[in-house]
C-alpha cells in the first residue's frame, strides 16, 4: 500500500533528502488565478459577491452572512453533553499550556540612562478560520480562538462555511465551540471570499458591519491558502496550512498495530494527506504493511485513507540507524513527527525540524489534535523548517520603546555620526549633535 524507499547506505544531503522524500505538489501560486477575481470581488461588491460565491462554492444562499447570536445560543444548548464536557477539557488543556506563553515585557539598560524595552502588544482584531469540507473542525476554533484570546486581542471573529444541510448556517459544532469561547461575532463564509470579507470588512444585507481585521489565521482548503497569500500584507497570516501530514520514526520496538494507527488516523482527513514512516526495521515496515492491509478496509473513510496512503505524498522510508533517520525527518519537516523508538525522549530531543513532536507509544498525534494542551494549527509542506505553529506570539507585536537620556545620547553621539557620515547620511548624524550645540552655544 506505501511506497518503500530504501536508503540504508546512502548518504544524501539535506537538499538531496527533500528532493527524494514523497511530498504532495500543491501549486498554491496556480490557485492564485482563481482566487484573484473572488478577492477582487468582495473588495468591489462586498456582501453581496460573498452571497454569490457562496451559493457557487457552498450550494446555499443565506440571506445574511453574519450568524445571529440566538444561533450560537441554540447551538450550544443542542450539543450532546459528552461533546460539550470533551470541549471543555480541550479548552482547558489548550488554556494552561498558551498562559505559559505570555512573554513578559523586557527592559534592557543598555548604558547608563540608556534603556530599550521590548513591548508585546496584541493586534487589534484578528480573523480566525474554521474549515468545513470533508470533515467539520470544532476543536480547529478552539486551537485557533485560544491563543488569541490569551495573547489579549479584543476582538475577534470567526468565519466558517455554511452548510446547506443546516439552513446556510456553519456546522452547529462550530458554533457551539464559538459560544463556549465567548466569540460572539461569527460570519458564514468560507475559502477565499472569507478571507476577502476579513481582510477588506463590509456591511451585512441587514446592515451589520463586518470591520475589517488586522490578522487572519486558521487552516483551509488551498484556494483560503492562496487568498491569505494574496493579501498578506493587509493582513498578517498564520504559516500557510496545506494538507496534513503525519511523519513517525521508529525502531524496532515500535508497535506495529499503534504505528499503523497512527498513519491511518491522518491519512483520514484529505486524500492529499501524508503518512510517512521512517524505520531502522525491515521486519517493523512489513508488520505496518499487513497491519494497513487488515485495518484500512474498515476503517470508515476507507476510501480516502487508501488514496491517502497510495499517493506519492505516503511512504515508508528505510534507514540505517535512529540518528540516519533524524537526518531523514529533519530534511521532511513534517507537520506531525512522532518519535517512537527506544529512549524516544532523547532521540526526540534532537529534532530540529517539527511543526509538533510526539515522545513515544502514548502520544500519538490524535491526542494533540484535541486533548493535549499543543496547538493543531502546524506548518505543513515543510514549512516547519523555518516556521512555528500558531501561538500566543502569532497574535503580538513586540515594540521596541527607546528611552535615552541627555547624556546617554551625548555619550554616544560620536559613534552615530561617525556611522552616518559612513552611509553618507549626514543629517542623521545633525539630529544627534543639533541637541548639544544649541546648550553650547
Ligand atoms: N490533524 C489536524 C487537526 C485535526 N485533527 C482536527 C482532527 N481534528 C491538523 O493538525
Ligand atoms: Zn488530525
Amino acid at each position: 500500500m506505501l511506497n518503500r524507499t530504501d536508503l540504508r547506505g546512502r548518504s544524501l544531503s539535506p537538499a538531496e533528502l527533500r528532493a527524494t522524500l514523497p511530498r504532495a505538489e500543491i501549486d498554491v501560486d496556480a490557485a492564485l488565478h482563481q482566487v484573484r477575481p473572488v478577492v477582487d470581488a468582495v473588495r468591489e461588491r462586498g456582501v453581496e459577491a460573498v452571497l454569490d460565491y457562496t451559493e457557487r462554492f457552498d450550494g446555499v444562499r443565506p440571506s445574511r452572512v453574519r450568524v445571529p447570536s440566538a444561533e450560537l445560543t441554540r447551538a450550544l444548548s443542542e450539543l450532546d453533553a459528552d461533546v460539550r464536557a470533551a470541549l471543555e477539557e480541550s479548552i482547558d488543556r489548550a488554556r494552561k499550556v498558551h498562559a505559559d506563553q505570555r512573554r513578559a515585557d523586557v527592559t534592557t539598560t543598555v548604558a547608563e540612562g540608556g534603556t530599550v524595552t521590548e513591548r508585546w502588544v496584541p493586534v487589534a482584531r484578528v480573523g480566525l478560520y474554521a474549515p468545513g469540507g470533508l470533515a467539520v473542525y470544532p476543536s480547529t476554533v478552539v486551537m485557533n480562538v485560544v491563543p488569541a484570546q490569551i495573547a489579549g486581542v479584543g476582538s475577534l471573529v470567526l468565519c466558517s462555511p455554511p452548510q446547506a444541510a443546516f439552513g446556510g448556517l456553519p456546522h452547529p459544532a462550530i458554533l457551539a465551540a464559538a459560544e463556549l469561547l465567548g466569540v460572539d461575532e461569527v460570519w458564514a463564509a468560507g475559502g477565499a471570499q472569507a478571507v476577502a470579507l476579513l481582510a477588506y470588512g463590509a456591511t451585512d444585507t441587514d446592515g451589520a458591519e463586518l470591520a475589517p481585521v488586522d490578522v487572519v489565521t486558521g487552516p483551509g482548503n488551498i484556494y483560503l491558502t492562496a487568498a491569505k497569500r494574496m493579501l498578506r500584507g493587509i493582513i498578517g497570516i498564520d504559516s500557510e496550512a496545506g494538507p496534513t501530514e503525519i511523519a513517525i520514526l521508529a525502531d524496532d520496538t515500535a508497535d506495529a498495530a499503534h504505528v499503523a494507527a497512527d498513519l491511518i488516523s491522518q491519512a483520514e482527513h484529505d486524500p492529499l494527506a501524508a503518512s510517512v514512516l521512517v524505520t531502522t526495521s525491515e521486519r517493523l515496515a512489513d508488520e505496518v504493511e499487513v497491519e494497513l492491509k487488515t485495518r484500512v478496509p474498515v476503517t470508515k473513510h476507507a476510501e480516502r485513507v487508501a488514496e491517502a496512503l497510495g499517493g506519492k505524498q505516503s511512504g515508508i522510508i528505510l534507514v540505517s540507524t535512529v540518528d540516519e533517520g533524524l537526518r531523514v525527518v529533519d530534511a521532511y519537516a513534517a507537520e506531525h513527527l512522532e518519535i517512537q523508538t527506544a529512549d524516544a525522549r532523547e532521540v526526540a530531543a534532537r529534532v530540529r525540524n517539527a511543526g509538533a513532536v510526539f515522545v513515544g507509544a502514548y502520544a500519538p498525534v490524535s491526542l494533540g489534535d484535541y486533548c493535549a494542551g499543543s496547538n493543531h494549527v502546524l506548518p505543513t509542506g515543510g514549512f516547519a523548517r523555518h516556521s512555528s505553529g500558531l501561538s500566543v506570539q502569532s497574535f503580538l507585536r513586540g515594540i521596541h520603546v527607546v528611552d535615552y537620556s541627555e547624556e546617554a545620547l551625548r555619550a554616544v553621539a560620536p559613534k552615530v555620526v561617525s556611522l552616518a557620515n559612513a552611509e553618507d547620511l549626514p543629517a542623521h548624524g545633525e539630529a544627534v549633535t543639533a541637541r548639544f550645540e544649541r546648550v553650547a552655544e
